[in-house]
């Protein structure tokens, strides 16, 4: 069955929005792709998967693991940032510090979970740098944090594996590649804007990754786990692009 162009708007509006194709899909693969007789809407998925699995590979080969993502001066950072999540701010986890604990799974060989009292104590940096939504908005702040790189070496995680995944309070849940894990920026941030980081942002904590779009910088995260398994994450399985880097 072909329908004429028009009637496809929609369904080439999810394409783009599922692929971010301003990003990275050029305006020729799209015609081709609308222009196509497209009758099977499973057909349609099972390409824009596949798609999407190569645009994963395309952007981890351009990574570069010693970039940095711009830094701002303090005077550019916001205090009262933006809240973002799933579900209103009325329904923020509020989670106790003195039950929280850290659990650790999958190819890490020092599996014992950690207290906050541990996890506040590593050595940690500050950054100043802008987070981006792919809602179309973004904000400069301050985070201080652990960097996870120095943390996934120091309980013996298995740093040739593919994926460091995570799992949120909120139900939330994804992965990054292990090359964004080892970035010098990623950081198990513990604080935002010079004070402990607020239950709104994340308390006890998240990570933060800015060479990645904000979706992709999980808050209340309550298990890291390292795995080879590609993993879907909360937005990934609704049909967001899973590497998202910026
Ligand atoms: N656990 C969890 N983490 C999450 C989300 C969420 O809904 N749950 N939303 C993401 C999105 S889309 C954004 S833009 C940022 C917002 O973080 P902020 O509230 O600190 O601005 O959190 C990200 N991390
Ligand atoms: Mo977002």
């Amino acid at each position: 069955m072909t329908r004429p162009v028009l009637e496809r708007k929609p369904l080439v509006a999810g394409i783009e929005r599922r692929l971010f194709l301003r990003q990275t899909l050029s305006l020729g693969a799209l015609v081709m792709l609308s222009g196509c007789d497209i009758s099977d809407q499973d057909q349609v998925q099972s390409v824009l998967h596949w798609l999407s699995r190569w645009n994963d590979r395309a952007q981890a080969f351009l990574f570069n693991r010693r970039r940095l993502a711009p830094t701002y001066s303090e005077s550019e950072a916001v205090r009262d940032f933006r809240y973002n999540a799933y579900f209103p701010i009325a329904a923020v986890p509020r989670l106790a510090a003195a039950d929280y604990r850290l659990e650790l799974s999958g190819l890490i060989e020092d599996k014992r979970p950690w207290t906050l009292e541990r996890l506040y104590a590593l050595p940690q940096q500050s950054q100043i740098t802008r987070h981006v939504c792919v809602e179309g908005w973004s904000m400069i702040g301050k985070w201080r944090g652990a960097p996870l790189g120095s943390f996934l070496q120091r309980v013996g995680a298995d740093l040739s594996a593919k994926y460091v995944g995570y799992y949120c309070a909120d139900g939330y849940y994804g992965s990054i590649d292990m090359p964004t894990a080892l970035h010098p920026q990623t950081v198990m941030a513990f604080g935002f804007a010079n004070e402990t980081i607020p239950a709104k942002y994340g308390f006890p904590f998240k990570l933060r990754i800015p060479t990645k779009l904000g979706f992709k910088n999980p808050k209340w995260v309550t298990t890291l786990y390292v795995t080879n398994r590609p993993t879907g994450g909360f937005w990934e399985d609704r049909g967001y692009n899973w590497f998202s880097g910026l």
